[in-house]
């Protein structure tokens, strides 16, 4: 009887280190098994591609302001499930970044994108600021400051673009 209750409460504590992710955390855990590997050697449109149809959930090839809050409170989700697997650099640039996104909102994110002001963003008006795409990945062309406009971005940001730079300054320390 005495070895039943030590093993109940063995499972139980268990299931209390190791937590479940919320459905939002498991579904960019999945993505992310999936196009890492992509974004890390393969072209920027690979990895592009990749996020673009794991955001356009209804497929109509456009992103609409609840398309980008459903990705943004999933990688919230996944980041608070994660953080203490990231390293701190990881940790930083996510909290900055979601900090970005969240200070920002989904609804003013999408109206600076939108410029033919139809409401969705379309995929020419989501890539406006990459100037060049050239066969490298991804990671490389964003730290590159002659493959994105930046002052376009910043020009997005209003206020909020020094933290932006901030952001991609940390690349290269
Ligand atoms: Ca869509
Ligand atoms: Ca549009």
């Amino acid at each position: 009887m005495r070895s039943v209750s030590f093993l109940t409460l063995m499972f139980i504590a268990t299931q209390a280190s190791a937590e479940a992710p919320t459905l939002g955390a498991a579904a960019i855990e999945g993505f992310l098994q999936e196009s890492v590997p992509i974004c890390i050697a393969a072209p920027a449109e690979d990895c592009i591609d990749a996020g673009w149809n794991h955001t356009d959930t209804d497929a109509d090839n456009r992103l609409s302001a609840s398309e980008l809050d459903t990705v943004r409170s999933a990688v919230a989700e996944w980041f608070a499930w994660r953080r203490e697997d990231l390293t701190r650099y990881e940790q930083s640039v996510l909290t900055v970044g979601i900090g970005l996104i969240n200070a920002i909102g989904v609804e003013r994110l999408v109206a600076s994108y939108d410029t033919n002001g139809d409401g969705w963003v379309d995929r020419s008006e989501a890539l406006a600021d990459i100037v060049q795409l050239d066969g490298r990945p991804l990671g490389e062309i964003i730290v590159d400051p002659n493959a994105v406009d930046r002052a376009a971005l910043a020009q997005r940001l209003g206020a909020l673009s020094p933290i932006l730079g901030r952001l991609l300054g940390q690349e290269s320390r």
